[in-house]
């Protein structure tokens, strides 16, 4: 029988298999991102980084609903400088990381990022779609200033660089297309999708924040779709996100047009042993089936 092969290259980055944790999921010290490698993912990503610490919202932060999470935890993160320590220990055993981080301006944006690209980060990936704080949440539903963020981030980093997409838009084809203008190396789709949890005991809403960003089982549907779409549209590889629970949730990514995946609400509901399980359920599927590596599926969905 010939060997399955999991590993992967990913604009550039040779990883041993495709899946990594979600940004926000476990944080973003040294101890749980190399738990998340131990257990079987192919590459780790931080929770997203900042020029300065931040608190992010007051509690409730958190609600789990039917099929689903909702969090509006609001950016809080200790800033780029106490990750940039973190990062030593974590490129001392040879683990990728992948580096979400988002600035308040675009000059913040194009500093955190220098910062962590001559830091030492395999990759980065910029978020322009967290649904909880006005400014970066809009920016990603906004092709044109899509662009420019990607632009001026690209010209001063020497890492690839994935762009996380928003479902919070009419047309994710057309914020896709901007980002690959822009200059992304890859896009991460999807984020959060805007979403409500209501008490009906004190009869309001149950987060402080009021809105907050669904994911999990209830967002895979939707994610899916912006995949083939973002897929139809762009060249740049497609890491996919949104509710992926095992490894067939990562086989309809990858059908779909995504090159990788990342699971963010399972690693909470179903513990990290759900990496080794993609892992082992991905390389039975492929053999199953006659294929010898992954690239092989990504994007079958689409050809006629
Ligand atoms: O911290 C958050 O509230 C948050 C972020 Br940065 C994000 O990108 N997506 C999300 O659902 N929550």
């Amino acid at each position: 029988m010939a060997e399955i092969r999991l590993a992967i290259e990913l604009a550039g980055l040779r990883l041993r298999n495709p899946t990594m944790n979600a940004a926000g999921v476990l944080g973003l010290t040294a101890g749980l991102l190399r738990r998340v490698y131990e257990e079987g993912a192919g590459a780790v990503v931080t929770k997203s980084l900042g020029l300065k610490p931040r608190m992010g919202h007051p509690n409730p932060t958190v609600v789990y609903v039917e099929a689903g999470l909702i969090n509006a935890m609001g950016l809080p993160n200790p800033g780029v400088e106490y990750f940039l320590g973190e990062l030593g220990r974590l490129k001392a055993e040879g683990i990728p990381v992948i580096a979400s981080f988002f600035g308040e301006t675009l000059e913040e944006f194009v500093e955190v990022a220098s910062r962590l690209s001559e830091g030492g980060v395999d990759a980065l990936e910029l978020n322009c779609s967290c649904p909880n704080v006005e400014g970066v949440g809009l920016l990603g539903s906004d092709p044109g200033a899509v662009e420019r963020v990607t632009e001026a981030v690209k010209g001063c980093v020497d890492v690839p660089l994935f762009v996380k997409l928003s479902p919070n838009v009419s047309d994710i084809a057309q914020v896709a297309r901007a980002a690959e203008q822009g200059g992304a190396d890859g896009l991460t789709a999807v984020n959060t999708l805007r979403a409500v949890a209501i008490d009906v005991e004190t009869r309001r809403p149950i987060l402080s924040n009021v809105t907050g960003g669904l994911s999990g089982p209830a967002l895979k549907p939707v994610a899916l779709r912006c995949v083939w779409e973002a897929a139809e549209e762009v060249e740049i590889p497609i890491i996919g996100c949104g509710g992926i629970s095992n490894w067939r949730d990562a086989v309809e990514y990858l059908l779909c047009g995504a090159s990788a995946i990342q699971v963010g609400t399972a690693v909470m509901s179903r513990g990290l042993g759900v990496f080794r399980e993609i892992d082992e359920g991905l390389r039975r599927y492929l053999e199953a089936n006659g294929f010898k590596e992954v690239s092989e599926i990504v994007g079958l969905a689409h050809k006629a």
